[in-house]
């Protein structure tokens, strides 16, 4: 049985006193019966750790370099984010993958990077509007998934986020029916490489403009364990609803 997920991620918002979200956050579900990530900034992450202490949210970051030190200015290694106190790590958010011209390969090598420093692994795929429109949705998101996802994991090591590119911080959803059409595509690939076992044990989460408003019905479609929220993850009035629907 695969555990609920909502993950907030913060994008590059927040300073000091976003630190009162995360708290409201973890006051608001003292002790939920699914599982709650928040992704700040790297900068906030320390102590963001030490606001969170003994409460039931877990920290993430936004991105890791595949090499674990060296000369990499302004980068961070997976273990420096597990030092400083994240759990976990989102890797290949479309964001980096436009920004930073980050490729499948990349995103795999820093998924091997996250696991072997402890860190889950929330690895992001989604198609671009131009993709869907010509037809090209399953064949782009399960190609993301094979380049992405390295060989020799469990279940509990990986999450992958859906997130279609036209539908981030754009207030458009796809209709539940292409949400499970991916969702269900997505689980037959993750069975059909690694087995049963893993492939049924590593979660999907449904990502793009996920909010109160919808996120129960989004939670209700097929194989959709989750949600990685942005912009309705920073605020608790925002957020709780939604770790509320799951
Ligand atoms: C998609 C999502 C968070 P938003 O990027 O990963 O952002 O919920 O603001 O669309």
């Amino acid at each position: 049985m695969r555990r609920k997920l909502a993950a907030g991620n913060w994008k590059m918002n927040g300073t000091g006193a976003a630190l009162d979200a995360l708290d409201a956050i973890a006051t608001a579900h003292p002790a939920p019966t699914v599982d709650i990530l928040i992704c700040p900034p790297a900068t906030l992450l320390s102590r963001a750790s030490q606001a969170i202490l003994g409460s039931a949210v877990t920290l993430g970051g936004q991105d890791c370099h595949a090499e674990a030190s060296g000369a990499h200015t302004g980068d961070i290694s997976a273990a420096m984010l597990a030092d400083a106190g994240a759990g976990a790590v989102i890797l290949g958010h479309s964001e980096r993958r436009a920004d930073h011209a980050e490729t499948d390969a990349q995103v795999c090598a820093k998924t091997r990077a996250a696991l072997e420093a402890g860190l889950i692994a929330v690895v992001c795929i989604g198609e671009t509007l131009a993709e869907r429109e010509a037809g090209q949705t399953l064949d782009v998101v399960c190609g993301q998934l094979a380049g992405s996802l390295p060989d020799g994991i469990t279940g509990n090591q990986i999450v992958v986020a859906y997130e279609p590119v036209w539908a981030i911080g754009t207030g458009k959803v796809p209709t539940l029916e292409q949400i499970a059409e991916v969702h269900d595509a997505l689980r037959g690939q993750l069975v059909g490489r690694y087995g049963a076992e893993t492939g049924h044990g590593i979660r999907l989460l449904y990502g793009g403009s996920v909010k109160p408003g919808n996120a129960a019905e989004i939670f209700a479609v097929s194989n959709v364990d989750g949600a990685l929220v942005g912009g309705a993850s920073l605020s608790a009035a925002d957020f709780s609803p939604i770790v509320t629907a799951l």
